[in-house]
């Protein structure tokens, strides 16, 4: 529910590790777009997140304007939404520490996404990847943001942030950080890995071929939805014959998302097609959208001077809301300042 107390605003981020991919763009950067000019919009690259796994210092940068470059080229307008990169604003870190002595372990353990990650081999994993989700909270609640879009796999760290937000104010007896509204809506808010539909789409998942990449062009395209997994079966008459058929389903969620239609709409066209119709439909529609997108994406990265720009710019006004805020929740905490 949305906490009322306080000025809405949306807050979300995207981290640079790796080349933007279709997940990305329908689970996060279309919606975030969808969302300018309905409240305030701070979009950030999250630096400081990518490096929770090890970032090649020679990529990074070019990855974090990548990201910008994606924003801007599917809408974001930097003069109606703030656009920056995260490490730009050291008062994320400055809160995220605070966070760290907020969160308790336990709720971190029980953090999936740190599971999923880490697997078997924890002991080798960055303490920053860990404690990441306490970063994560600082990024929203340093903007007071009310409403972050999300794709599902965000879903339990903005829940986080809620439990953190709330243990703040009840510590210091407070009400200073808001209840965070997590926006996990549409067709397609946990796009699925086109080699095995039980597993997320990933920018760092090991194959190429699982993933569509925002800078792909038509032919890789065709190729990645032609060889995508699916079962033998046509697709169902009904949107409820998609229930234990992952791979169906998440080609169809994808159209729908791509499309602006529900899945229902695409079953409605499509009831009893097979593979060898839809497939090439997909890979058309996936195209005709994706193809505007990154010949801009390119446009954008022929100039980093331009992108340097707009995201120094956008970290001169998150600076402005941010600063004051954690100026606050540093006297909330009783840290003295000659
Ligand atoms: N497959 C997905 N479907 C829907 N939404 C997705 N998002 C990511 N993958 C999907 C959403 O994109 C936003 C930014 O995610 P992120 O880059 O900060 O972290 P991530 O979720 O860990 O993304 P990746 O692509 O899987 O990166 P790697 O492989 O480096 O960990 C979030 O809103 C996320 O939900």
């Amino acid at each position: 529910m949305t906490d009322t107390n306080f000025t809405p605003r949306v807050f979300s981020g995207i981290k640079p590790s790796g080349g933007l991919q279709l997940g990305n763009y329908l689970g996060a950067i279309k919606r975030f777009v969808g969302m300018q000019g309905q409240m305030e919009t701070v979009y950030c690259v999250v630096d400081m997140h990518a490096i929770t796994v090890w970032q090649d210092p020679a990529e990074l940068a070019n990855a974090t304007r990548e990201v910008a470059a994606g924003y801007l080229a599917a809408g974001l307008d930097p003069s109606k939404s703030i656009l920056f990169n995260q490490s730009q604003v050291a008062a994320h870190a400055e809160l995220g520490w605070i966070f760290n002595c907020v969160a308790r372990v336990g709720w971190m353990n029980r953090m999936t996404q740190f599971k999923d990650k880490a697997g078997s081999n924890v002991e080798k994993q960055s303490l920053g990847l860990y404690a990441y989700p306490a970063l994560m909270a600082a990024d929203i609640l340093l903007y007071h943001a009310t409403h972050v879009p999300v794709g599902e796999d965000q879903k339990q760290h903005v829940e986080l942030t809620r439990d953190i937000a709330k243990k703040f104010n009840h510590d210091y007896k407070v009400d200073f950080f808001p209840k965070t509204t997590p926006v996990i809506d549409g067709p397609a808010t946990r796009v699925m890995n086109l080699r095995d539909g039980t597993k997320k789409m990933s920018k760092s998942g090991e194959s190429d071929m699982e993933r569509i990449n925002m800078t792909d062009d038509a032919d890789k395209i065709a190729k990645k939805f032609k060889k995508a997994k699916t079962d033998p079966e046509p697709l169902p008459e009904t949107v409820d014959g998609l229930a234990d058929r992952p791979e169906a389903r998440n080609l169809v969620e994808i159209y729908a998302s791509l499309n602006d239609a529900t899945p229902a709409d695409v079953i409605n066209e499509y009831a009893g097609a097979q593979w060898g119709r839809f497939k090439p439909a997909l890979a058309d529609l996936a195209v005709a959208k994706l193809a505007p997108i990154s010949t801009e994406m390119a446009r954008y990265m022929d100039d980093p001077a331009e992108i340097d720009r707009i995201l120094g710019d956008g970290a001169g006004r998150a600076r402005a809301i941010a600063e004051p805020i954690l100026r606050k929740t540093y006297d909330i905490v009783g840290m003295l300042r000659s």
